[in-house]
C-alpha cells in the first residue's frame, strides 16, 4: 500500500521555488486546515532553504502532503474533498504527519516514510463510524439551499439572531458558524458524538443540539422565541430602514407594536415611514414571477438610459452562470424561490460609461409610476477600496420600493384585497464599473454568512482584503484584477463554489 513516489515536474507553475529543488522525487504540499497561514509560510521558507520542492497549490504533482494536528480520518476526508485523480499509474500522495517534515528538515534530506509518519487508517473506510469532518470556513465547503439538519440549524440561528439583538457579536457569530456547519453536512445528525470533529461546536451549541436530539425541543430556544424582547426586536428590525440599534432604542422607550410607531411619525425617517406604510406587502415574500416582471422593467429602463448597459440578478434569486439569457426560469439558482427583496447589478462593458447612470434609470422608472420610494446613495470617499469592508460598499445605488402591477387574481390578502392591482416590493439597484463587476457580483450574491466567511478567510488565511470592490494586498499595495468570480476563488486558492452552493 506504499504510495509510489512520483517524479515532481520541476518548474511546474504551482511550485514555490521549483528551480531550487534538490530532491526531484519529492514535492511537498503543506495542507493548511490546522496549520495557519503564517506557520505554513514559515515551514515553506524552511523547506525551500534546504532545497526541497514545496508546491503552493495541491495538484497531481504532489508526492507528500504534510498536515499538522490532524487525525487520520480528517486527513482522508480532506483528500477525498480535494478529489484529485493522480495521473495514470500513480497512486495518491502520502498523507503525512508533521513529524516526517521536521525529521526531514533536521536530516537535511527527505527521511524514508515510516508507518508512524502516515495519516492513513488501516480499516476500510466503509467500516468507520461517522464523526464527520469539515473545513472551518463556510467558503471552503459547498452549502446547498436545502439540507439535512433544518430544525437544528434553525434553533441555532434563533439564538444567533437573539444574540445579535443584544449586540453580542461574538455569540452571534459563534451560533451562525455552528448553524452553517450543520447546513453543509451530507446527512442528518442523529447522535451527539457526530459533532466531535466538527469546527465551531462549542459547549453551548452542543448543549442545544443534545436537547433537541433528546427531547425534540430546546428550552432556551423556546423561551427566546416566546419572549417579548425577541418578538418585538424581530418585528421592528423587519421594517425597511430599521436596524438593531434603532429597534433597541424604541424597545427601551417602551414601544412594542407597529401602531406605537405610527403614533409617533416624528421619530421616523422617510425610509422608515415608507417601510411602515408598505409593511404588509414587504413582509410577504417576493415570488419568482415578481422577479421576472421586475427584471423586464429594470432592463427596459436601463437600456433606455444607456444602451449597452446590462442588468444582472444577484442576491438569493441569482441565476446559475450561463443563464443570463432573457429571463430563463430553469436551472439551479442560488436557490431561493422566495426572498425579502430583489437585488440587481448594473454595469456597462466600457469602463466609466456607467457613471451617473442611476438617476436617469430612476427617472425613467418614476415616469412609469413604478416607484413608491427610493433613496439614492453614493459615497465619494475612496478609502473603502483598501479597507476591510464589513459595512456597506460604496457603489452608486438606489434602495427602492417598487409598485409592481399584479396580474388579476394574483394575490390574496393585503391592503387592497380582494383586488390587488399592485404590490409593494423592495428592490436594490447597484451600479458597478465593469472592472469591479466580478467582485460586486460575488459580494452581492450572498448568503450573508458566506460573504462574511469569505472576507474573513481572505484576510486571516491569505492576508488580502476582499470587498465588493476588489481584492487588495496591503503589503504589496496592489489590487488583483479579476475577469470572473472563478478568478477570485482561484486567486484565494479556494475551490470554486457556484451560487447554489453558497447558502451558508
Ligand atoms: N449586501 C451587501 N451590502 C448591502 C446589502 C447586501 O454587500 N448593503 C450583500 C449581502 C448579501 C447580498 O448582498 O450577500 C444580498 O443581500 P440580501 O440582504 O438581499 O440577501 P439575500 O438576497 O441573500 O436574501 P433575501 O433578500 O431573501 O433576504
Ligand atoms: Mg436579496
Amino acid at each position: 500500500m506504499l504510495p509510489r513516489r512520483r517524479r515532481a515536474r520541476v518548474g511546474s507553475p504551482g511550485a514555490a521555488a521549483p528551480s531550487a529543488a534538490r530532491f526531484p522525487g519529492v514535492a511537498i504540499y503543506l495542507a493548511e486546515p490546522r496549520m495557519g497561514r503564517s506557520r505554513r509560510a514559515f515551514l515553506t521558507r524552511l523547506a525551500l532553504s534546504k532545497g526541497f520542492c514545496v508546491l503552493d497549490a495541491y495538484s497531481p504533482e504532489v508526492t507528500h502532503v504534510v498536515m499538522e494536528q490532524t487525525s487520520a480520518e480528517e486527513a482522508i476526508c480532506w483528500q477525498e474533498r480535494m478529489a484529485m485523480a493522480p495521473p495514470p499509474g500513480c497512486t495518491h500522495p502520502a498523507l503525512l504527519d508533521i513529524s516526517w517534515f521536521t525529521e526531514s528538515m533536521a536530516a537535511g534530506q527527505p527521511v524514508p516514510v515510516e508507518c508512524r509518519h502516515r495519516l492513513e487508517v488501516a480499516v476500510p473506510r466503509k467500516g468507520l463510524p461517522s464523526p464527520v469532518w469539515m473545513l472551518p470556513y463556510a467558503c471552503q465547503r459547498p452549502t446547498p439551499l436545502t439540507h439535512h439538519n433544518t430544525s437544528l440549524s434553525e434553533a441555532l440561528e434563533t439564538l444567533a439572531e437573539a444574540a445579535g439583538f443584544e449586540g453580542s457579536e461574538g455569540r452571534f457569530l459563534a451560533f451562525c458558524r455552528a448553524a452553517s456547519v450543520l447546513k453543509a453536512l451530507p446527512s442528518p445528525i442523529t447522535a451527539l458524538s457526530q459533532l466531535q470533529a466538527l469546527p465551531h461546536f462549542g459547549e453551548h451549541s452542543c448543549r442545544v443540539v443534545q436537547e433537541l436530539l433528546e427531547h425534540g425541543v430546546c428550552e432556551e430556544v423556546e423561551t427566546v422565541r416566546l419572549s417579548e424582547r425577541y418578538q418585538t426586536m424581530k418585528l421592528f428590525t423587519q421594517i425597511f430602514g430599521v436596524g438593531v440599534k434603532t429597534a433597541d432604542r424604541w424597545y427601551r422607550e417602551g414601544l412594542r407594536t407597529l401602531e406605537d410607531l405610527q403614533e409617533q411619525p416624528q421619530r421616523l425617517t422617510q425610509q422608515q415611514k415608507a417601510g411602515l406604510q408598505h409593511h404588509q406587502d414587504l413582509g410577504a415574500l417576493v415570488q419568482r414571477p415578481d422577479v421576472e416582471a421586475l427584471q423586464q422593467v429594470v432592463e427596459a429602463a436601463v437600456g433606455q438610459a444607456l444602451p449597452g448597459a446590462t442588468v444582472t440578478l444577484a442576491g438569493g434569486f441569482r441565476r446559475a452562470s450561463g443563464e443570463h439569457g432573457p429571463r430563463s426560469q430553469t436551472g439551479p439558482l442560488r436557490g431561493k424561490l422566495q426572498g425579502h427583496d430583489v437585488d440587481f447589478l448594473i454595469t456597462h462593458p466600457q469602463e466609466g460609461r456607467e457613471a451617473g447612470l442611476l438617476p436617469r434609470v430612476m427617472c425613467c422608472l418614476k415616469k412609469q409610476g413604478l416607484v413608491l420610494y427610493h433613496q439614492y446613495s453614493r459615497r465619494e470617499d475612496p478609502s473603502h477600496l483598501t479597507q476591510q469592508s464589513h459595512t456597506m460598499d460604496a457603489f452608486e445605488r438606489s434602495f427602492c420600493i417598487f409598485r409592481l402591477p399584479q396580474p388579476p387574481g394574483a394575490a390574496v390578502g393585503g391592503p387592497r384585497w380582494p383586488c390587488p392591482a399592485w404590490k409593494a416590493v423592495r428592490v436594490d439597484l447597484v451600479v458597478a464599473p465593469i472592472s469591479q463587476f466580478p467582485f460586486a457580483l460575488l459580494g452581492w450574491t450572498g448568503s450573508k454568512h458566506f460573504e462574511r466567511e469569505l472576507r474573513r478567510f481572505s484576510w486571516k488565511e491569505r492576508g488580502l482584503r476582499l470587498s465588493s470592490h476588489g481584492l487588495f494586498d496591503p503589503e504589496q499595495k496592489t489590487f488583483f484584477h479579476a475577469a470572473s468570480e472563478e478568478d477570485i476563488f482561484r486567486h484565494l486558492s479556494l475551490e470554486y463554489l457556484p451560487p447554489e452552493q453558497r447558502n451558508a
